[in-house]
């Protein structure tokens, strides 16, 4: 997409805005994680990932969606131009930041979709919330749109091998491909399954006023 040197320019000033919301989210959740390790002695995120998409790759959206690429059309419709993922060790360990973040008073939750409960057909897992937070600038307050995808290693596994797939066959996964990829995103779940049933019964020997009988 060939773009105007003055336009981009444009795009990439207003573009700062996203980078701050990054910074204002990114240090919410690095002091939520800090203090959760303090009161339970375990980190629920083991790694946070954050990228803010270019003025082009938001200009192709835009038009994938049939929509003018204006910067009001990326402000209104692209939710994911700030963009955060992550990582954790345990599906329970998702759940728990998800209440963290809710709890927050100057974050908005505008949209969760949670592929955890509802996993995609090819096997998809992850828990998306599209939130807002104010930023406060020199000459106004604005609340700026951040899309957050939480999951556990075994699901970012699986995610990043299945994206690049995705773009290598340029979207269209041959059948065979497809049905390995779900097997292998089956086999994930077990795994995350087996993580967490083992993960409780440490938590058990950790506190034996726990076990019953
Ligand atoms: P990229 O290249 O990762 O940025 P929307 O963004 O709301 O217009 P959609 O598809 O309704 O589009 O949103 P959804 O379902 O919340 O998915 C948004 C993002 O989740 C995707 O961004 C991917 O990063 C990830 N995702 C969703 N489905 C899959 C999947 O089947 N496999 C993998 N590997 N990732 C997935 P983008 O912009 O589509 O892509």
């Amino acid at each position: 997409m060939e773009i105007k040197k003055s336009v981009l320019y444009e795009w990439k000033n207003l573009f700062k805005i996203y980078k701050f919301a990054l910074d204002e989210v990114n240090t919410k959740l690095n002091i939520l994680n800090e203090d959760f390790q303090f009161i339970h002695q375990h980190n629920p995120i083991e790694h946070l990932n954050s990228r803010i998409k270019t003025p082009e790759s938001t200009m192709e959206k835009l038009a994938r969606k049939g929509l003018e690429p204006t910067l009001e059309n990326a402000k209104k419709y692209i939710h994911d131009i700030a963009g955060i993922r992550i990582t954790c060790s345990f599906i329970t360990d998702i759940y728990s930041i998800y209440e963290l973040i809710r709890k927050q008073d100057d974050i908005n939750i505008l949209q969760i979709k949670d592929y955890i409960k509802q996993p995609k057909p090819n096997g998809y897992k992850s828990l998306h919330l599209i939130i807002d937070v104010p930023i406060f600038l020199t000459d106004r307050v604005e609340k700026v749109k951040v899309e957050i995808q939480i999951r556990t290693i075994a699901m970012d596994f699986w995610a990043s091998l299945e994206h690049k797939i995705y773009y290598k066959f340029d979207k269209a996964i041959p059948a065979s491909l497809r049905n390995e990829l779900k097997e292998a995103a089956d086999s994930a779940n077990y795994l995350d399954e087996r993580m967490e049933k083992i993960k409780t019964e440490v938590d058990l020997y950790a506190r034996p006023q726990l076990v019953k009988g």
